[in-house]
C-alpha cells in the first residue's frame, strides 16, 4: 500500500515538474504596421533594434507567426477574443468614434477577462482601435463601455489611430486632461466645424513632411498633421504626437510600479510605427531608413523601457514572458508624403514574402513573433505554423482558466509550439484581407486563394520552394487546389459579411 502512494506520489512529481508553471509577469507587445524584415531580428535589412534583437537572440524567433488579417482592427479582434473577425459584423478598420467591438464582461471572454480570472492584473496601454462606448460617444463624459468592461483593470488608449481624430488619451474611459469648458465633438460625416482648420482650408499649417498624399487624410489639423475625421475643442487634452511613445510608456511603467510584483498581464501596442509617423527629437535622424526607420527606434526604445520596468519591480526574467509581435504586415507610404517612399526606396520591409499591409499574400499577415521566458523558452528559432488568434486559449490553458463552452472558437492551445517543443502547430490557418479576395487557406507549406470575381484566377503556391507566391500551381494541381478550395470554404462558412 504504502509503496502504492510512494509510486503516485513521485508520478505526481514528476507530472508536476514537466508541467509549465504560469509566468508572473506577462507582456504582450504589439508593434504597429511593423514589417518581418523592418527589424534586424528576421534578416540583414532592417533598423538595428538592440531590444528587440535581444529578446530575439534569448528567446524563440517564430517564421510563419500570424495576424488573421492584414489591417488592424480586425486582427486585434481575433488576438483578444480567439475568434477570426468575419464570424462578427463591424471588425473593419473602425473610424475614431465607433462603439466597442469586443464582448463585455459577461457575454464571452476575453484576453483581459481570462487573464483576471487567473488572477492577472490587467491593462491595455496604446492603440486601442477596437471602439468605445455604444455609439454616439459623447466625449466630455464618463464613456461606457470602455476597456474595463472587455477585461481591463487599467486603461491608457488612443481611441483608435494617430492619423484618426480624437487626438487625445483616454484613461479608464475618461478623456484625459479635458477642460470642461472646451469639449469635444467629432465627426466622421464630413461635417466641418466653425473655426476648424482642414488640409484644404489651411494647408499652411502643416508640417512640410505631413502633406497628405491622399483625400481621406485632409481633414483636421492637430499638431501640424491633417486626420482622418473632424474634431473641434479640447485642446488642453492634445497628444502631442512627438511624444505618443513617451506617454504611453510612461503610463505602462507606472502601471508595472503599481503592480509592484503582484501578476501583471500588459497588453502594450505601440502608436509606431504607424502614420503619422513624428519620432520625437531624439530618434530623428538616427536610423539608416529615414522617418519611417526612426520610428522603429522608438518602439524599440519603449520595448526596452518596459523591460527595464519588470526588472527593476522585481519580475525576475524567468518570471516573465514577452511576446513581441505586430498587428498586420508593412507599409511604407500609408497617407502622408513622409520621405518613407524615398528613404526606404532600396528597403523590402516584408522580405522573403509577397505583399504587405492590405495584402492577402503572406507579407500581410505574417508578421514579427518572438516568445521569450528564459529558462522556458530555449532560445532559437520555430517554423511552427501559429497565430495571434491562438493566444487566448494558450494562456488561459497555460494559467489553467476554464473557459465557457463554444467560446474561443478559432483558438488553439500552442504552448509547446510557444515554448518550442513543437514545430508544427496548427494544421490550418484562414487570413484576412483587407483588400479583396477576402480570404486564404494556410495548410501545411501550401497557401490557397480562391479566384475573386468572375474572370479572377485562383491561386496555390507552395511555401516551401516558393516563398515570394510567384508561381501559380493550382492549374498543375487542380485537386489540391479543390482540396484546399472545400476546407475554406467549410471553415468560413459561418462568415458574417
Ligand atoms: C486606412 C488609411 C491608412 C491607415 C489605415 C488603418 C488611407 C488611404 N488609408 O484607411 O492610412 O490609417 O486605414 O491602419 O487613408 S491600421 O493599421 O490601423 O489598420
Ligand atoms: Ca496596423
Amino acid at each position: 500500500m504504502a509503496f502504492k502512494y510512494i509510486i503516485l506520489a513521485l508520478l505526481a512529481g514528476l507530472n508536476l515538474a514537466a508541467a509549465v508553471q504560469p509566468p508572473r509577469a506577462i507582456l504582450l507587445f504589439v508593434a504597429d504596421d511593423l514589417g518581418y524584415n523592418d527589424t534586424t531580428a528576421y534578416g540583414g535589412e532592417g533598423v538595428p533594434c538592440p531590444n528587440v534583437q535581444r529578446l530575439a537572440d534569448q528567446g524563440l524567433l517564430f517564421t510563419d507567426a500570424h495576424s488573421t488579417n492584414s489591417v488592424c482592427t480586425p486582427s486585434r479582434y481575433s488576438m483578444l477574443t480567439g475568434q477570426y473577425a468575419w464570424r462578427q459584423k463591424g471588425t473593419g478598420i473602425l473610424p475614431g468614434d465607433a462603439a466597442l467591438i469586443l464582448p463585455t464582461r459577461d457575454k464571452a471572454p476575453t484576453l483581459g477577462t481570462l487573464m483576471q480570472q487567473a488572477g492577472y492584473r490587467t491593462a491595455a496601454i496604446g492603440k486601442w482601435h477596437l471602439g468605445l462606448g455604444s455609439g454616439n460617444i459623447d466625449w466630455n463624459q464618463p464613456i461606457s463601455p470602455a476597456p474595463a468592461d472587455a477585461g481591463f483593470d487599467y486603461s491608457f488608449i488612443m481611441a483608435a489611430t494617430g492619423d484618426r481624430v480624437p487626438c487625445v488619451y483616454v484613461e479608464n474611459g475618461q478623456v484625459l486632461n479635458l477642460d470642461p469648458a472646451d469639449p469635444i465633438h467629432v465627426n466622421y460625416q464630413g461635417k466641418t466645424y466653425p473655426g476648424e482648420k482642414t488640409a484644404t482650408t489651411h494647408p499652411e499649417l502643416l508640417k512640410p513632411w505631413g502633406r497628405p498624399s491622399n483625400k481621406q487624410h485632409a481633414d483636421t489639423i492637430i499638431d501640424g498633421i491633417s486626420r482622418i475625421g473632424h474634431m473641434s475643442g479640447g485642446t488642453a487634452a492634445l497628444w502631442k504626437d512627438q511624444d505618443i511613445a513617451d506617454d504611453i510608456t510612461a503610463a505602462a511603467e507606472r502601471f508595472i510600479a503599481r503592480c509592484a510584483g503582484k501578476p501583471l498581464f500588459l497588453y502594450f501596442c505601440t502608436n509606431d510605427i504607424h502614420v503619422p509617423r513624428y519620432p520625437h527629437a531624439r530618434f530623428r535622424g538616427k536610423s539608416p531608413l529615414g522617418i519611417r526607420g526612426d520610428v522603429t527606434l522608438q518602439m524599440d526604445d519603449s520595448l526596452g523601457r518596459l523591460m527595464t520596468a519588470l526588472k527593476q519591480t522585481g519580475y525576475k526574467p524567468e518570471e516573465t514572458l514577452i511576446i513581441f509581435t505586430s498587428d498586420n504586415g508593412p507599409v511604407i507610404s500609408d497617407g502622408y508624403e513622409d520621405g518613407a517612399r524615398e528613404a526606404c526606396s532600396a528597403h523590402r520591409p516584408a522580405h522573403p514574402w509577397r505583399g504587405g499591409k492590405y495584402s492577402l499574400f503572406e507579407g500581410g499577415t505574417r508578421i514579427p513573433f518572438i516568445a521569450y521566458w528564459p529558462g522556458i523558452i530555449t532560445p532559437g528559432t520555430n517554423p511552427a505554423l501559429i497565430c495571434q488568434l491562438d493566444l487566448p486559449r494558450t494562456l488561459a490553458d497555460l494559467c489553467g482558466v476554464e473557459t465557457p463552452e463554444n467560446s474561443l472558437r478559432d483558438s488553439e492551445n500552442q504552448l509547446q509550439a510557444l515554448i518550442g517543443k513543437d514545430t508544427r502547430g496548427r494544421t490550418d490557418l484562414v487570413t484576412q484581407a483587407f483588400e479583396a479576395p477576402r480570404y486564404a487557406l494556410r495548410s501545411g507549406q501550401w497557401k490557397y486563394i480562391p479566384a475573386f470575381r468572375k474572370h479572377g484566377k485562383e491561386q496555390l503556391y507552395n511555401l516551401s520552394t516558393d516563398p515570394g507566391e510567384n508561381h501559380n500551381l493550382a492549374p498543375e494541381q487542380p485537386e489540391r487546389a479543390s482540396q484546399l478550395r472545400k476546407r475554406l470554404e467549410q471553415l468560413t462558412r459561418e462568415s458574417a459579411h
